[in-house]
């Protein structure tokens, strides 16, 4: 998978995308990332990318030749082009796992300004990670790039793993325990250390339910 990033501020990925399991996804070859400044591309003599909104108001407006100008620069087979954005579609696990199967990823990220509606004739997703308000998508870009990364064959050692995840059973995960038995006068739940394969699944499913009852009971109703 490649993805690509359309942003002010490059800098901002270089911790993330070089740490733990996304820079191991891209030294197994599994994705790579492409940063994009696109005040690189701006026609602009002072390398403006944004400008007042017509029709007057309060912020600016970012301008579209210089997402334009990148998205021509990029060019691959059928990419799906994310727009990040408080009003898109809230993020989900669904997401990320329709997400996770594209070959071509564009990430367009926006700081402290709308964009020019002409930049959504190049977009096929907007999307919003939560109902609140961010300073621009990058957080977002990156948030999503690590909840879809993780989930392509391979980038996780153990591929059992994503599918117990929270939100792919639908419920929250039950509790874990490891050593020591005993700690601080807390202990280990009997049953777990019962060898029985059959309570233990059972007492599994039912801490979930217990958990996700009391915790997100919306998450039940479907
Ligand atoms: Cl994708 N962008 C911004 N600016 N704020 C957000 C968001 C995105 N998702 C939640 N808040």
């Amino acid at each position: 998978m490649n993805i690509h990033y359309l942003t002010l501020f490059p800098e901002m990925y270089e911790g993330v995308l070089n740490s733990s399991i996304l820079a191991r996804a891209k030294e197994k070859g599994i994705v790579d990332y492409h940063l994009i400044n696109f005040r690189d591309y701006s026609e602009d003599k002072h390398n403006k990318v944004d400008d007042y909104p017509y029709g007057g108001g309060a912020g600016m407006v970012l301008k579209p030749e210089p997402i334009f100008n990148a998205m021509d620069k990029i060019n691959v087979e059928k990419p799906r082009v994310i727009l990040l954005c408080p009003q898109g579609s809230p993020f989900n696990q669904k997401m990320a796992e329709d997400l996770s199967t594209e070959e071509n990823i564009v990430f367009i990220s926006g700081h402290y300004e709308g964009y020019d509606e002409r930049i959504r004739t190049l977009v096929t997703d907007e999307v919003s990670i939560g109902d609140y308000v961010l300073t621009g998508g990058e957080l977002a870009s990156m948030t999503m790039t690590d909840a879809i990364v993780r989930l392509i064959p391979g980038v996780l050692s153990n591929e059992a793993s994503h599918q117990e995840d929270s939100f792919s059973t639908g419920m929250l995960e039950h509790p874990h325990y490891t050593r020591p038995r005993e700690y601080r006068g807390m202990k280990v739940p009997d049953v777990l250390i019962s060898g029985n394969h059959k309570l233990i699944e059972e007492w599994r499913t039912e801490e979930s339910l217990k958990r996700t009852r009391e915790r997100r009971p919306d998450l039940l109703d479907n």
